[in-house]
């Protein structure tokens, strides 16, 4: 657990928000945070994935849609119009993992 804490950290520090929304910036949770949605769209190229994400009560998030950094494997696993679970760094602006 703590070992996840310092990863979901060195992520979230590596990559800063995109500021998709002026209030994500300040509020994140202690540890990674799960979700669902539906992908809109994949970006390879930039490395990014938007996703219509239903409420995130752990970063006090309604539903909305937005785009996330991802690594090359999770731009790979996700395809437009899928509904997804998925794993966000602590910061929530990162998809970790996405199924
Ligand atoms: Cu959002």
């Amino acid at each position: 657990m703590r070992l996840a804490l310092i990863i979901a950290g060195a992520l979230a520090a590596a990559a800063p928000a995109a500021a998709q929304h002026a209030n994500h910036s300040d509020h994140g949770a202690a540890a990674p945070v799960q979700g669902s949605g539906v992908v809109k769209g994949v970006n390879a190229k930039a490395g990014t994935v938007t996703l219509h994400h239903g409420p995130i009560p752990a970063l006090k998030w309604p539903a909305m849609t937005m785009t996330f950094k991802a690594s090359p494997e999770v731009v790979k696993t996700a395809k437009t119009g899928k509904s997804v679970t998925f794993t966000l760094n602590a910061a929530g602006d990162r998809v970790l993992s996405l199924q």
